[in-house]
């Protein structure tokens, strides 16, 4: 519910840190006045006695930024207080006997989305980049928030209305030699951008998986050392080691931290045929596992005798056990998980391979969440679909273009559907 003034606070305070609590909306400033006294010049912060109906607060930096020139392109206030209980909690009362009420998730990213002040984008940005866990998602949600993925989606979106507009000349102008030239024109453009479109969407999902994470399975024979292989990468005993093979039966994923990059790695049950319905089945989840992972790790125990693995495309074979004496391996790389040898490079040379994976996200912009895909592959069958109207029928085509205008447009918001406002928004934070 726009319109209303909301609070939050911005900071995540202990008792000895600062607590900022922000304030939205129409009633902002006179909730700043009753509180401090007098608004402060905007913009610049002032140090003042905040107290309500005679009741001390605190001693604090406020700041006051007036609509339009503010986050959420409204009136807003920001108290920097001392970070204890009491004083938090007397500026919620005072707050709240103003009629200012606590935000919702999201609230005011989305007021800013409301007033222009931000697109689509960059708020889910903002969202990724409190979420971060890694050095390459938190340069991948700052490119993002810097607008590069609203600038290629606003190109496009901004073609597409050139596209459109010599459509619409194409059929005003039906009668004469003019409105062919114009529908051509107006086909090459959407060819064009077509092309473009298939290409950013042809990227591996690269920029989907350094958010979400790149998943990692580790397959192979049973007591090639598989657990002991996830438990040594997480560095805590997270799965069960034993010499009875058939000890891991289900998949077991952690999300870890490797070489910077999160990575979500899965541990699987031995491949081998057995007659145990649970262990089979196992078996069964380990290559559906494989099969959906951005890469896959073959783990070989190095002392015994070669085995086919079909249905396995390893990006690395890894030989282990080269502590015993009869270790024989077979290309790929040496390791021992008994004493440590060969785990620091097989480190580096996952890290290596996600990166290689990743990395040609930091040149052009990616795309880096589902619901922007969805709403690509739509904007590209519109797309299809209008190339397919025949010469002399412009109207079907515009009427396709039109489609996929809205559907492009979805992405940065720039179509007012409350629903979809309110999917993006859920999963924020209080206070962003
Ligand atoms: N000698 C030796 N034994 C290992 C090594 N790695 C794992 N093991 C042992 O091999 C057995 C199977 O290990 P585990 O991690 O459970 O294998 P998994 O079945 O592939 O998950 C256990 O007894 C481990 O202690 C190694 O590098 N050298
Ligand atoms: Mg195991």
């Amino acid at each position: 519910m726009a319109g209303d003034t909301i609070f939050a606070l911005a900071s995540a305070p202990g008792r000895a840190g600062v607590a900022v609590v922000r304030v939205s909306g129409p009633a902002a400033g006179a909730a700043l006045r009753a509180l401090a006294g007098m608004l402060p010049p905007p913009r610049r912060a002032a140090l003042r006695e905040l107290a309500y109906r005679g009741g001390p607060i605190d001693r604090a930096l406020v700041l006051w930024f007036p609509a339009p020139a503010s986050f959420t392109g409204e009136d807003v206030a920001e108290f920097h207080l001392h970070g204890g209980r009491a004083v938090r909690d007397s500026l919620f009362s005072a707050l709240a006997e103003m009629r200012v009420r606590a935000a919702g998730p999201g609230e005011f990213s989305r007021r800013a989305v409301e007033h222009g002040r931000l697109d689509l984008t960059r708020a889910e940005a903002i969202a990724d980049l409190v979420e971060a866990e890694t050095p390459a998602q938190l340069r991948q949600a700052l490119r993002q928030y810097d607008g590069a993925l609203a600038d290629l989606y606003e190109g496009w979106r901004a073609d597409l209305i050139g596209a459109l507009a010599r459509a619409e000349a194409a059929i005003d102008f039906s009668d004469d030699g003019v409105g062919e030239i114009e529908f051509q024109g107006a086909r090459e453009k959407a060819r064009e951008i077509l092309r473009a479109i298939d290409a950013h969407l042809d990227d591996g999902r690269r920029g989907e998986a350094l958010r979400e994470g790149i998943r990692l399975a580790i397959v192979g024979p049973p007591n090639a050392g598989k657990s002991s292989l996830i438990n040594a990468l997480a560095q805590r005993d997270a799965a069960i080691v034993s010499d009875i093979p058939g000890t891991t039966r289900d998949v077991i994923a952690l999300r870890l931290n490797l070489g910077g990059y999160l990575v979500e790695v899965a541990d699987t049950a031995g491949l081998r045929e057995t007659g145990d319905v649970i262990e089979t089945e196992g078996v069964r989840r380990a290559l559906a596992r494989a099969a959906e992972s951005d890469l896959v790790l073959l783990l070989r125990d190095g002392t015994h005798p070669y085995t086919d693995y079909p249905g396995i495309a390893p990006d690395l074979v890894v030989w282990n056990k080269s502590d015993l004496p009869d270790f024989q391996p077979r290309g790929g790389m040496a390791l021992s998980l008994k004493t440590g040898e060969g785990l620091a490079g097989l480190v580096a040379a996952l890290a290596a391979r996600i990166a290689a994976k990743l990395e040609a996200s930091t040149q052009a912009p990616v795309l880096t969440r589902p619901r922007h895909r969805q709403a690509l592959n739509e904007t590209v069958a519109a797309l299809r679909h209008a190339l397919h109207a025949p010469a002399g029928q412009p109207e079907l085509f515009a009427e396709d273009l039109r489609l996929a205008l809205r559907a492009i447009g979805r992405i940065i918001g720039r179509v007012d559907v409350e629903e979809l406002l309110d999917s993006v928004f859920r999963d924020f934070c209080i206070g962003k």
